[in-house]
């Protein structure tokens, strides 16, 4: 019995393969993007074989070359609730919740993202989902024509859904399925050059705000971007414009580090591409664009919070080379060794038992004494979210600045999770438990 179906892990593995062979078809400067971050990481772990040694020991080498993350918004609660039920099917589960209005972008979201530790290291694909606000497009008939063409489409196939109930009902999707599986989710997430709107509706979506034209004009919710890891995001963006691409002004996120934090990114503007409206007028429409980020380690609750203090008190500065020396000098108040960051319990580690440690450990000493003296090794816990203010300078570096001057709405994650149908997790909760239960197999129940 057991072999009748397929791992949710090699599922959603078979799943981000399909969507990058697909995004490399529909945007090729994605794949140009890809071979230069592969290079550059290859390069990077030549060069530094200290860090090749960990990641391999913390089982994150294979994962690197599969690994990215992408984008997609919906319209309509029941879009978001069916692909929560989808997504789940490939172990993919909401965490988090993000509240974009703060930056002026009419959305929440929360990413889809496997848990454990296995499933992490398998495949940790992940997909940042967005839930349109339509309560916050003040012109009322606007926003009940956009409510009326939202509910008139169907983002998923007749046999992704059927696809999906069936395995629902019988615990699993059947090995016999799965490729029919991945084929029919992939076509919700394709680009469609036919909108479902003529050019008057699309303008006046459009000048309310670009992402409402994207979300509400077209057949199904295209992926908007497909982001691989670097482990080297500054030279990656230096090399950009030798490929022709045209990175953003300013890496988001922390400044470059020994110990590298939280998540550094940057992107490329988005494409115009041309599109066909029902009353046969041809234009353009720019929402898909490209992006890379460098991960690193997962912040406590302690440490999200001098992180987010100095990234306010830095502010930003004009151009890339002032705003990373600045922010290097603000951020010399965030220790940057991985002792302190554990002492300090400002970050997550995955805590394992070394061969010395064979026979059991020594009593009565600290977590560091056991580092230190060889029985214990600890690995940077990878940061596996997003932040809402790289996010909110990446969307506005796609959007102009007519995003930042909208009036914010009230974050509301209850009516998110109402729509998704189940509550997101905590993610600081979730590396939280994950440090502990390395512990625990270690023979150790510290809280750390
Ligand atoms: C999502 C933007 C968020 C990131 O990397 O922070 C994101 C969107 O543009 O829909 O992908
Ligand atoms: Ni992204």
């Amino acid at each position: 019995m057991r072999e009748k179906w397929v791992d949710a892990d090699a599922l959603r593995d078979a799943f981000a393969g399909a969507m990058s062979e697909m995004y490399q078809q529909e945007v090729p400067q994605y794949g140009t993007l890809l071979q230069l971050v592969a290079k550059v990481n290859t390069q990077t772990l030549a060069e530094d074989p200290g860090l090749a040694q960990q990641l391999a020991q913390a089982n994150e080498l294979a994962r690197l070359s599969v690994e990215r993350h992408g984008a997609i918004r919906v319209g309509t609660a029941e879009e978001l609730g069916f692909l929560r039920r989808l997504f789940a099917l490939m172990g993919m589960f909401p965490v988090g919740y993000y509240d974009l209005s703060v930056a002026g972008v009419p959305v929440h979201s929360t990413a889809f993202r496997p848990l454990n530790d296995s499933s992490l290291q398998r495949n940790p694909f992940r997909l940042f989902t967005s839930l349109l606000r339509l309560e916050l497009i003040e012109d009322v008939a606007l926003r009940q024509s956009a409510q009326t063409i939202l509910h008139q489409r169907d983002i998923f196939t007749a046999r992704c859904r059927e696809l999906v109930e069936r395995a629902e009902r019988d615990g699993g999707v059947a090995v016999a399925d799965a490729s029919a599986f991945v084929e029919e989710a992939l076509q919700t997430f394709r680009w469609h050059s036919h909108t479902t709107v003529d050019s008057a509706t699309y303008q006046a979506l459009h000048q309310q705000h670009r992402l409402i034209a994207d979300v509400v004009c077209f057949p199904g919710c295209h992926i908007n971007h497909l982001t691989p890891r670097t482990l080297d995001i500054d030279r990656v963006q230096l090399l950009m414009p030798e490929q022709g691409i045209e990175p953003k002004a300013i890496i988001e996120g922390p400044p470059r580090r020994r110990c590298p934090i939280l998540l550094r990114q940057t992107s490329f503007k988005a494409l115009s591409e041309a599109v066909c409206f029902t009353d046969h007028h041809p234009g353009t429409h720019t929402a898909r664009f490209g992006e890379i980020e460098q991960r690193g380690i997962a912040l406590t609750a302690k440490g999200r919070e001098l992180y987010d203090k100095l990234l306010q008190q830095a502010g930003s500065l004009a151009t890339n080379e002032a705003h990373q020396s600045h922010l290097s000098d603000v951020f010399q108040a965030f220790p940057d060794t991985e002792k302190a960051l554990r002492e300090q319990g400002l970050a997550f580690f995955h805590y394992q038992l070394t061969e010395k440690a064979h026979a059991g450990l020594p009593e009565n000493r600290s977590l560091e004494a056991l580092i230190e003296e060889g029985w214990l090794r600890a690995y940077p816990i990878t940061y596996e979210d997003f932040l809402p203010v790289s996010a909110a300078g990446i969307f506005q570096s796609n959007l102009g600045n007519e995003a930042t001057q909208r009036r914010a709405g009230r974050a509301s994650q209850a009516q998110f999770e109402a729509a998704l149908g189940v509550p997101v997790s905590d993610e600081i909760a979730l590396y939280a438990q994950r440090q502990h239960a390395s512990l625990l197999a270690c023979g150790l129940n510290k809280g750390a």
